[in-house]
């Protein structure tokens, strides 16, 4: 059975939510935020101590959009998976990994330098020019959006789960206020989704039963 290490809506939710989508079994493990100070144990299974950690029989993985890339090509290679035979096989790779290279990575910034550091180290520059990073690149979807329900193929894939993590961590950073209209119904149609549903109340259950603070990652102070 696939194990997942994850902590409450942060990056290892795009692999939570993909497990949802597709119905297949999984034991989640809950993690409190951020694990390198309050589960040092968690070096073991994954020296890097970030989320997610994947384990799936001999297959180890620990980056959230290429777990989402392995999973749907594994479980749904029709529905969430892109092939190769398809017109928007790159669209789809482009978009999945544009969810975590360029739409998550300023965010992080913004909330190390705005929330996570010590008040000494905060810089409100730092997170207001990555801020304005993250808007002006998220807006290049806004057009393509506008016209069509999901990101590639004409249907709901893997990028658009890739993508929707950078929205929900967005809505964490109160920036879902400066989506454009386009984007701004698109994440509303995302997070209505069924697995999406489930897959916020799964955390909070296992969160809850192995005694973690079921307090989003991206609120939390490290
Ligand atoms: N590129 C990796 C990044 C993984 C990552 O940095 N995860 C964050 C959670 S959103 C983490 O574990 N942070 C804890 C830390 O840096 O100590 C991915 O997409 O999975």
């Amino acid at each position: 059975m696939i194990t997942l290490y994850h902590c409450v809506s942060a990056r290892s939710f795009r692999v939570l939510w993909m497990l949802e989508e597709l119905g297949v079994p999984y034991e989640l493990k809950m993690l409190p935020f951020p694990p390198r100070v309050l589960q040092r144990s968690f070096f073991e299974a994954n020296p890097l101590g970030t989320v997610p950690l994947m384990l799936d029989g001999t297959t180890r993985m620990t980056e959230s959009a290429a777990i989402c890339q392995y999973l749907a090509q594994r479980f749904a290679p029709d529905t969430l998976n892109v092939g190769p035979g398809e017109a928007d096989f790159g669209a789809y790779l482009n978009y999945l990994h544009f969810g975590e290279a360029t739409l998550t990575f300023p965010q992080t910034l913004v909330l190390r330098y705005a929330r996570f550091e010590p008040e000494a180290r905060r810089s409100p520059q730092i997170a207001d020019d990555y801020t304005k990073w993250f808007l002006a690149r998220l807006r290049v979807l806004e057009s393509h959006l506008a016209a069509h329900r999901y990101l590639c193929a004409g249907r709901f894939t893997a990028a658009d789960v890739s993508v929707g993590f950078a929205l929900l961590s967005a809505q964490h950073l109160g920036l879902h206020t400066r989506f454009t209209p386009g984007i701004a119904a698109y994440w509303q149609r995302l997070n209505k989704r069924e697995g999406y549903v489930r897959a916020m109340q799964a955390q909070d259950v296992a969160a809850r039963a192995q005694g973690v603070s079921p307090v989003p990652a991206p609120d939390t102070t490290p």
